[in-house]
């Protein structure tokens, strides 16, 4: 059987799924794409949130309440820089910190970020791979009504609270996705590709920017298949909810399922919105119901399990229909 699997993560709900996946996985068999739309600089230091939050979730160095940084934290830092004055809106725990100045000092001696997510991720015992969407800067800005925002300053410092007109993603045109993603999208044995449950908008379309991502989605040789990031009408966590409805979309999981129209093969709902009928599911995607909140690790394992088990049957019914549903042609034909 086909053994190797990629997720498409941002950070939270996409790093503990990509944690339950690496609970039953072999490292080698698992690669995360992540965003980096999200990647800022800030006090001088190169920070990159999403590659942190799927890095200490598979270190088990997550802290699954707050959903970024590291638990157990101290914030020894945060107090003094405050005591002198200096900006605070963004938080940086004293074990964090020590991440970013390693990275920010490893790249300003010439490493890419790739090299360094592999080499800070296998000193903190990580076996799978995470990968950069590219190692070339990519910065998400959101257009609001109060003009346009750099994404942590939208995010972090003014809570999302400014209305979302549309999102850029600067740099993307220029950028190179990272040749570990386009190599494991292409790999004979991949098993699945897994589009996690992250903000379809600031978490995955960045990642999709990048050109050669969506054509080497589309040309896998294995199901794509993504999880929910809405469970009745309301986002686990973040704004994804407020973007759908700014953006003049429905809030709900059948609104993101259409939004990978011919991306994905399948899209997993929670149960909870399983009494809407499964008419409006777009044409050539299966839709298929799981429990999909994560609450702890056990649920994390669990969710990865049902979706792993989704690969063969939609493989096989793939190359029943010639086909990989009417997402694209079958790339083994
Ligand atoms: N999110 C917050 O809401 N407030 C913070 O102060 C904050 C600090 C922070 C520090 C390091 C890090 O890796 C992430 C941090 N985040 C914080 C989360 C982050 O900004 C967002 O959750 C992600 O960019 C969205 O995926």
């Amino acid at each position: 059987m086909n053994s190797r699997v990629v997720a498409l993560s941002g950070g939270v709900g996409g790093a503990k799924l990509v944690q339950g996946l690496s609970q039953l996985l072999d490292g080698a068999a698992l690669t995360a794409i992540v965003n980096t739309g999200d990647d800022f600089e800030h006090l001088g230091l190169r920070i990159s949130p999403d590659i942190d939050s799927v890095v200490y979730a598979l270190a088990g160095l997550d802290d699954p309440e707050r959903g970024w940084g590291r638990c157990g934290e101290s914030w020894t830092f945060m107090a003094a820089l405050k005591a002198l004055g200096g900006p605070t809106w963004f938080a940086l725990g004293d074990g964090d910190l020590a991440l970013h100045v390693e990275r920010t000092r490893r790249m300003a001696e010439g490493a890419t970020l790739g090299e360094v997510t592999q080499q800070l991720a296998r000193a903190l015992g990580v076996r799978a791979r995470v990968v950069p969407m590219s190692d070339d800067p990519v910065r998400t800005r959101v257009i609001t009504d109060e003009g346009e925002l750099g994404f942590q300053d939208y995010f972090v410092n003014r809570r999302c609270a400014p209305r979302i007109r549309s999102l850029r993603f600067e740099g993307a045109d220029r950028a190179r996705a990272h040749p570990e993603a386009l190599e494991a999208l292409s790999a004979p044995d991949l098993r699945l590709v897994i589009v996690c449950p992250s903000n379809p908008f600031v978490s995955i379309e960045p990642i999709l920017a990048v050109p050669g991502m969506r054509a080497a989605l589309e040309s896998a040789r294995a199901p794509v298949i993504a999880v929910t990031p809405i469970i009745g009408g309301r986002a686990v966590k973040g704004p994804a909810a407020k973007m759908l409805a700014e953006l003049g979309l429905a809030v709900s999981a059948r609104a993101v399922a259409r939004h990978y129209s011919g991306l994905i093969d399948a899209f997993v709902l929670d149960r909870i919105d399983e009494q809407e009928p499964a008419a409006d599911a777009p044409a050539g995607m299966r839709l298929v119901y799981a429990d999909t909140l994560m609450r702890d690790r056990d649920d994390r394992r669990r969710l990865a399990a049902e979706v792993l088990s989704l690969a063969e049957p939609l493989a096989t019914e793939a190359v029943s229909a010639h086909t990989h549903g009417a997402r694209r042609p079958d790339p083994r034909r």
